[in-house]
């Protein structure tokens, strides 16, 4: 049998921050390789979720990409926490200065990637009936990419404008004097909110959950902080690299109650006047643990925003009733202090649920409000999303879907057994805190698996049960470790029907580089590797 003719070593599917990165990788190491994105342009999560305020709640610096200090030297970022516009720009960028766009092909979406058992390659076909042949599939699909619509009767009979903010037009959306809704109060609502209520005539915020919405802090970074960065290249890497969750903040070295109650007071104004999630990262070291002092700081936060929201009804349907962390914090400007204009409303939709959606607006229990446009900021398939809708098949024919029926099985949050020559870096177990950083480790972990396979002669490359396993299990174990309730997306809950199983990892980065080292050490002993049957054959 004659060895397979392939398309590209490497086929990177997503355009997003993750496979622009594994592109530029793969390439530099030698394999031919292409990149299929389904926007009509690259940027991924920061292509779609254009909305107005959408922008980075990690610092600008420790989000991009850290792999050349010329990029970084050369690229000056406004704000410390980049809005959308800046962001898609820098990937642009990227694009063209690493000499990575004619690889890349736009608006085209894989419809379905097939395993062949003896040619140990993947044929990928897209929605404009192309096919590809690759010897590597890279799924750089996203954890925030699939858009998620409660099933709200009506919604499609709406006659007005409809938008997700996961999935936002390229053409600017005006609210300027219309009736707005907008349906969610996670990290997409509560930046936009305030802008909408800039400009609207009206505009309606329907809330299930109130979330703890502490001050993102952003401010254009000045040109002595822009010098500094660039002299401290080295050190920011190094300490972006050690950090628990990939994040510059210092944590903090004492309890809550190791203070007096005046110095535990300064300390929180401190934590609210600090920039975004320096209030996790950086707060009392029992913050998340000891429910007393997690109690202590949303006692302040109440206070702050009960000093911001006029009036006391409003005030009351914002104040959450879950611990601070539970869930995924926000971070907002001027969020509280929308609700004091006349225009706008909160429905708190615990007490008066929608009962559907109409050709002229929304009807909740207290009757029907008129809009002229709906928003719905109503989240993510987060983790599994993606990579459950590409049509992936493996070994045998078996269909990933159906082999994560009851949840994802990863090694590392990078491969799973059943799939050969399949990675998913960016993907579910790999990461909690600051992506970008976990997930250009576990692309730089991909190349590295690739290139010894190519050293040793292998072109099957396919995770061992035994390490599978062991990572599953340890993210399974200590998931209950973890701040997030089961509530939270992270576990999956927020879409009906769908196994509540926790796709991050609790191990964070100190147990994803440990293992990524041994691993690594152990000349990736994690992985089995072999000659495809038509390679062994042509051998003969
Ligand atoms: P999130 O954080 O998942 O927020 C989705 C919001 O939509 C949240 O307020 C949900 O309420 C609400 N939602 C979901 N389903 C419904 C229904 N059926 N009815 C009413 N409201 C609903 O998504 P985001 O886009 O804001 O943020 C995603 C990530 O992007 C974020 O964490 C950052 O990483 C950036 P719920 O809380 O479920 O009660």
């Amino acid at each position: 049998m004659e060895p397979v003719d392939v398309d590209v070593d490497v086929l990177v599917v997503g355009g997003g921050i993750v496979g622009i990165y594994q592109l530029h990788r793969v390439l530099e190491a030698g394999f031919t390789a292409a990149l299929i994105e389904a926007g009509n342009g690259v940027g991924g999560t920061w292509y779609w979720n254009r909305y107005p305020q959408a922008r980075f709640d990690s610092e600008s610096y420790t989000y991009a990409y850290l792999f050349s200090e010329e990029l970084f030297d050369e690229w000056e970022w406004q704000e410390h926490f980049a809005a959308q516009p800046e962001i898609e720009r820098y990937l642009n960028h990227v694009v063209d200065r690493f000499d990575l766009r004619r690889h890349i092909r736009l608006g085209a979406r894989v419809t379905a990637a097939r395993f062949g058992d003896e040619t140990g390659t993947w044929t990928v076909r897209t929605d404009d009936g192309t096919e590809t042949r690759a010897r590597f599939l890279v799924a750089a699909t996203g954890l925030l990419s699939v858009p998620f619509y409660p099933a709200v009767p009506g919604r499609d009979d709406f006659g007005g404008e409809s938008y997700h903010t996961g999935l936002w037009p390229t053409e600017p959306v005006d609210f300027a004097g219309k009736r707005v809704a907008v349906i969610g109060t996670g990290s997409s609502g509560v930046q936009l909110i305030p802008a909408i209520a800039d400009v609207a005539a009206s505009l309606t915020v329907y809330q299930r959950t109130a979330n703890w919405c502490t001050p993102l802090n952003n401010r254009p970074i000045t040109p002595d902080e822009q010098s500094a960065l660039r002299a401290d290249f080295e050190s920011i890497r190094h300490t972006l690299y050690t950090s628990a969750s990939g994040f510059l903040h210092v944590p903090h070295d004492r309890g809550a109650f190791e203070d007096t109650p005046e110095e535990r007071l300064a300390f929180f104004e401190g934590m609210w006047n600090s920039p975004g999630f320096s209030k996790m990262t950086s707060n009392y070291t029992d913050i998340l643990t000891d429910p007393a002092a997690n109690d202590e700081w949303c006692r302040f936060m109440i206070g702050k925003i009960s000093a911001i929201v006029d009036d006391p009804e409003t005030r009351a349907k914002l104040i959450p009733d879950h611990r601070y962390g539970q869930r995924r914090p926000p971070f907002v400007t001027g969020y509280y202090e929308t609700f004091n204009k006349p225009t706008v409303s909160l429905v708190d939709l615990k007490t008066t649920p929608i009962l559907q959606v109409t050709h002229d607006g929304i009807e909740t229990a207290d009757g029907l409000r008129e809009f002229d446009i709906i928003v719905w900021a109503t989240g993510f398939d987060f983790g599994t999303g993606a990579l459950n809708r590409m049509g992936i098949t493996g070994r045998g024919g078996i269909a990933l879907v159906d082999e994560w029926a009851d949840g994802p099985s990863t090694y590392l949050g990078v491969v799973c057994r059943g799939f050969p020559n399949l990675f998913f870096p960016g993907g579910p177990h790999g990461a909690t805190g600051n992506n970008p950083r976990y997930a250009g480790d576990q692309v730089d972990f991909v190349t590295g698996v690739l290139v010894h396979a190519r050293e040793v002669g292998a072109d099957v490359i396919e995770v061992s049960e035994a390490a599978e396993e062991r990572w599953s299990d340890m993210v399974n174990t200590y998931a209950s470790t973890s701040p997030f309730s089961e509530s939270s997306y992270f576990f999956g809950s927020n879409v009906p029907g769908k196994p509540v199983r926790y796709l991050l990892n609790p191990g964070g980065r100190p147990k994803l580089l440990s293992t990524i080292a041994r691993a690594v050490r152990d000349g990736y002993g994690d992985f089995e590797l072999s000659r495809s049957p038509a390679r062994t054959g042509s051998d003969r």
